[in-house]
């Protein structure tokens, strides 16, 4: 049975791609992980067996009409392996848009956890459990490369120092304690992107995931960190542009300026580091 499906435009309606098929399957798992991809081809059957191989999860990947051919890849694993699931859109729209089509898709199904993951296996799949128990007591789990040191392979220095004043801007200017705000290996509860106005989330790249982390850390939910290693990507091509920092400066003294509205429960936003 296939698990394609395409989205058209904006809409986020899913309509399954061969006929014969049921579009609304029953989860047999609670957790969905989702991976974007545009041009992963080198990528996706690694990541894919790996991630499947971590725990029971299923998998969601959602692709932008990647001219390499990953939409054709994915739906043949989706077709050999009923965990594995494609959400198809018809044209590069950048990485928060995906995760946001992916998060409707998951809350749309009976998903408890939705996980969000790079494909290009810079995140280790074999992490996935830990991010699974840290759940258990949290709301969010943050996967963090700057716990205790620096935890990152075969990154270029100017990529290290970004990434590190990045981390600095956004916790000077929001007062967020986190100490990798911009990573992108994270574990919501459902509850979270329930309560997120995912439509009024406008961000695309380092700063998507800022947001995302600063719209749960407002409304207080508990949110956790843990260690991870990360590497750089070894096959495709980086998707990073300085476009991409001049939306974070922009989007984090935007955030900057909610900054007095904070209110509700949870952990108060302290970092509980596992
Ligand atoms: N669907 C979709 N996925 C995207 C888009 N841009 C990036 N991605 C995916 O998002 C993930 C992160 O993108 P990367 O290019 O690895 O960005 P990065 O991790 O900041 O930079 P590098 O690892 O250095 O390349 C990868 O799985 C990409 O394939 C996009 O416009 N649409
Ligand atoms: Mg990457």
């Amino acid at each position: 049975m296939s698990r394609a499906y395409h989205e058209h435009g904006t809409n986020a309606n899913c309509i399954l791609a061969k006929a014969g098929g049921n579009a609304y399957i029953h989860a047999m798992s609670k957790t969905l992980v989702v991976i974007p991809t545009y041009n992963e081809a080198d990528n996706v059957r690694e990541i894919a067996d790996r991630v499947l191989a971590s725990a029971a999860v299923h998998l969601l990947f959602v692709d932008d009409n990647s001219p390499d051919g990953t939409g054709r890849m994915l739906n043949d694993l989706a077709a050999r392996d009923d965990r594995v699931h494609v959400l198809h859109r018809p044209e590069k729209a950048g990485l928060g848009r995906a995760y946001i089509a992916g998060f409707k898709w998951a809350l749309d199904r009976d998903y408890d956890l939705v996980m969000e993951m790079d494909a290009d296996l810079s995140h280790n799949p074999d992490d996935i459990p830990r991010f699974l128990g840290a759940a258990a007591a949290a709301d969010l789990v943050l996967g963090s490369r700057y716990i205790n040191g620096i935890r990152i392979i075969n990154w270029p220095l100017e990529r290290l120092i970004l990434s590190k004043a990045a981390s600095l801007y956004v916790r000077l200017i929001t007062g967020m304690p986190f100490s990798d705000p911009t990573g992108g290996f994270k574990c919501f509860r459902r509850a979270v992107l329930e309560a997120i106005d995912l439509e009024h989330i406008r961000s695309n790249g380092y700063s998507f995931q800022i947001e995302m982390t600063h719209s749960a850390w407002m409304k207080g939910f508990r949110i956790t960190e843990i260690p991870i290693i990360f590497e750089d990507r070894r096959s495709g091509c980086s998707k990073m542009q300085s476009a991409i920092v001049r939306e974070a400066l922009w989007m984090v003294v935007k955030l900057g300026f909610r900054r007095p509205a904070r209110g509700g429960s949870g952990n108060g936003g302290r970092p509980a580091h596992g």
